[in-house]
């Protein structure tokens, strides 16, 4: 198939799953188009059957904010026409899904051009459902040829919220487990400080300071360090606290990190404290890397995490449990290997690269048949 996809190109879940997905499309011989404004940052355009197109938003004083939607829809019908797309796979509803939608109607009725919109979460549980995108991103789901989530918890969720009848497809994310793998070497002999991560974009909603709170109550057992890895709003609030709590020698703010692959494998566990997650892409990364996942019982993570086997839930904000469950893995190597066993397991035999991508082979061939 001739698939285009666009995605926000920035350091984040839905675009990392944007990328992913596409290259793998090229590497089982479909052509993928990347339609955005940047390059995506994870994508490889070497591979054969890649290809990308530049969004350019042209500046006019008259504008206050660039019309980067309608340029985008402009794009999107060019490429569909050049490249005969059978299929527009968006990512993020607001504002590709709608983007999306004007392209269609600018080829008009003789050009098929059936668009599949992906939610991944807060494009529905904080974007969504603020008062000015409310209308538009209800219109941008039910106008759309298909719909998935990333997990059974945000397809509820946003039937419920904008009282959506037709079906959403849940398409669950995914990791490569030949590139996320376990690498013992990394932390063995480590056991003089133990070593917690956490990677995010420092949104309010991943509650980061959390894990310097986390981080704090470990050390009065266990000498320990934390990574944390990413960057964004937040940043400066949680560098405070490290600071306020005497912590800055024990805490790497280390920005945005491409390499998360290497990274993984050299901590001992991974902290998720987040208020909400669709779904939680890291704590899989982490799991395939045989990191075992301390996260909060929220959204779609307990889909992903079976509490106590393969890495624990705490509720949300309860730092003294999330504190504790981090000091048993800490402390006791034999459960810690366990549950490290186990979740690699788990992204084997759920979430492997291999198992998700023919599921939306197979919902384009669904969406394609049903002749939009
Ligand atoms: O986590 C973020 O805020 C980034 C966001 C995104 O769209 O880039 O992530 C969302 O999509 C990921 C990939 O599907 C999910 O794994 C994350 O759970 C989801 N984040 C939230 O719902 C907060």
């Amino acid at each position: 198939m001739r698939i285009g996809i666009t995605c926000h190109p920035t350091y984040g879940g839905s675009g990392v799953v944007a990328t992913e997905l596409g290259m793998d499309l090229a590497l089982r011989g479909h052509e993928v188009h990347f339609v955005t404004y940047a390059n995506p940052i994870r994508l490889q355009a070497e591979i054969p059957g890649i290809h990308y197109h530049e969004v350019k938003v042209a500046s006019y004083p008259l504008f206050q904010h660039q019309p980067y939607t309608l340029a985008l829809a402009s794009r999107m019908s060019e490429v569909a026409t050049l490249h005969k797309l059978d299929l527009l796979h968006v990512h993020y509803a607001i504002p590709h899904s709608i983007s999306a939608f004007l392209a269609k109607k600018i080829l008009g009725t003789s050009v098929k051009l059936p668009v599949v919109t992906t939610l991944h979460g807060t494009d529905i549980t904080l974007v969504g459902i603020e008062r000015s995108y409310f209308p538009i991103t209800r219109y941008a789901i039910r106008n759309s040829d298909g719909i998935t989530a990333i997990s059974q918890y945000l397809a509820r969720s946003t039937k419920e919220v904008f009282q959506i009848r037709r079906p959403i497809r849940v398409i669950p994310n995914f990791v490569n487990c030949d590139l996320y793998k376990p690498e013992p070497g990394k932390t063995a002999g480590r056991d003089d400080q133990k070593t917690l991560i956490h990677i995010s974009n420092f949104r309010s909603v991943k509650r980061v300071t959390d894990c310097l709170h986390i981080l704090d109550q470990v050390r009065r057992k266990v000498p320990a360090r934390l990574l944390m890895v990413g960057d964004g709003p937040e940043r400066n609030s949680a560098g405070r606290l490290a600071n306020k709590l005497g912590l800055s020698h024990a805490v790497d703010f280390m920005g945005k990190q491409l390499g998360i692959a290497q990274l993984l494998p050299g901590a001992h566990v991974l902290l998720l404290p987040s208020e909400l997650e669709g779904f939680g892409l890291v704590a899989l990364e982490a799991m395939a890397c045989g990191v075992p996942v301390v996260a909060t019982r929220t959204g779609g993570v307990p889909e992903l995490i079976t509490n106590g086997q393969d890495g624990f839930l705490e509720p949300v904000g309860n730092i003294r449990r999330q504190a504790k469950r981090a000091l048993q893995l800490l402390l006791d190597p034999n459960l810690h290997r366990k549950l490290s066993d186990a979740a690699r397991r788990t992204a084997q035999e759920r979430f492997d690269i291999r198992r998700i991508i023919p599921l939306y082979e197979q919902y384009y061939e669904e969406v394609k048949d049903s002749g939009s």
